[in-house]
């Protein structure tokens, strides 16, 4: 017999909870007994998975006995239950910011780093969605000829920021319609037909968090802080699947034909790319996929060693669930 681990899901309501329980059925991971925790508000409430009906609990320090594995789908959870998750025995999978920066926790995209999954005291950390695909796209260009510099600039959904934004933009896309005055909940300004260049908090520099993220998290996922990298991270109004354009500067001449093989070869990456057909990556046509799609790659005309590329992933799959559920993955191989 197969064996088989116990899971629990915290946040489990939630766009990256739901999204992680269908990504655990679809890619067969091995579920032992099934926990579905969430905030006190939704505990009563039931969910389905693979058939069965699972009440919500109200996630306590007591959630984590017996279990083997704890994915947190983001949110202040993480840092409140860290402590019990690791006291009970479980591996704590992480998708909040909470513990992305720490020595002691890796940091880890199985398609770039899967080795430093091993070095876990209890607690791994997913990435920021923005930082996961970029980091895919920037992987075999960085094997083959060093990064110099990125310059990102992103282009990301509504529902990176959880199912209350995706109901606001529907609201809003209707009321604009219906010549309603437009109410704003969660985006501090109307996001549809709008463009917002500030994700989370604004900090140091006056970069945003989000901006930060990417910078920091990018580093230490390549194992390489002397790599320059900045971000502009806006938020669109579309639903699902986070765009980013990456200027790329490597230590060594690429071309374009080259960087077109190497992201062919590369694990995760799906190549769209035919400017005579009119392809390219897009939001609309890479949701619920589990690839970073990849295209525009062009030589960058302005400078001797550099590369733009387009890139777009659904940023609730390989942003999220799909990365975290892979972590999984590596620790029960
Ligand atoms: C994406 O999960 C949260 O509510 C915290 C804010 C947040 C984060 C974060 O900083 O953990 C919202 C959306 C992220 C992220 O992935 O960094």
């Amino acid at each position: 017999m197969n064996k088989k681990y116990n899971v629990v899901v915290v946040g489990a309501t939630g766009a990256v909870g739901q999204e992680i329980l269908k990504v655990l059925t679809e890619r067969e991971f091995p579920v032992g007994e099934l926990r579905l925790c969430a905030t006190a508000r939704s505990a009563g409430k039931i969910m389905e998975f693979q058939g069965k009906q699972y009440t919500i609990e109200e996630t306590t320090a007591g959630s984590f006995n017996g279990m083997d594995i704890a994915l947190f789908a983001g949110g202040s959870a993480s840092k409140e239950f860290a402590k019990d998750v690791v006291a009970a025995g479980a591996v704590m999978i992480d998708n909040s910011s909470a513990f992305r920066l720490d020595p002691e926790v890796p940091l880890v995209v199985p398609e770039v780093n899967p080795e430093a999954v091993k070095n876990h005291k209890g607690i791994i950390a997913n990435p920021n969605c923005s930082t996961i695909q970029m980091v895919v796209a920037l992987k075999p260009i960085h094997d083959a000829a060093k990064l110099k510099r990125v310059i990102v600039s992103t282009y990301q959904a509504v529902s990176g920021a959880g199912m209350e934004a995706i109901e606001e933009l529907t609201q809003q896309n209707k009321a604009v319609i219906n010549e309603e005055e437009v109410g704003i909940k969660v985006f501090p300004y109307q996001i549809a037909n709008n463009l917002i260049p500030h994700i989370d908090i604004f900090g140091e520099l006056d970069y945003t968090k989000e901006e930060w993220k990417m910078v920091k998290e990018t580093q230490k996922i390549l194992g390489d802080d002397t790599i320059a990298i900045t971000a502009t991270t806006v938020r669109v109004p579309v639903y699902r699947s986070h765009s980013e354009s990456i200027n790329i500067e490597t230590e060594t001449k690429i071309t374009a034909q080259e960087a077109k093989e190497l992201f062919a070869k590369a694990p995760g990456i799906i190549v769209v790319d035919n400017p005579d057909k009119k392809e390219y990556p897009m939001p609309l046509f890479s949701s619920n996929k589990d690839e970073v799609f990849v295209g525009r790659i062009r030589e960058d005309n302005s400078i001797e060693k550099g590369l733009n590329i387009w890139c777009v992933a659904d940023q609730l799959r390989k942003g999220a669930a799909t990365n975290a559920v892979q972590i999984a993955e590596l620790l029960i191989k």
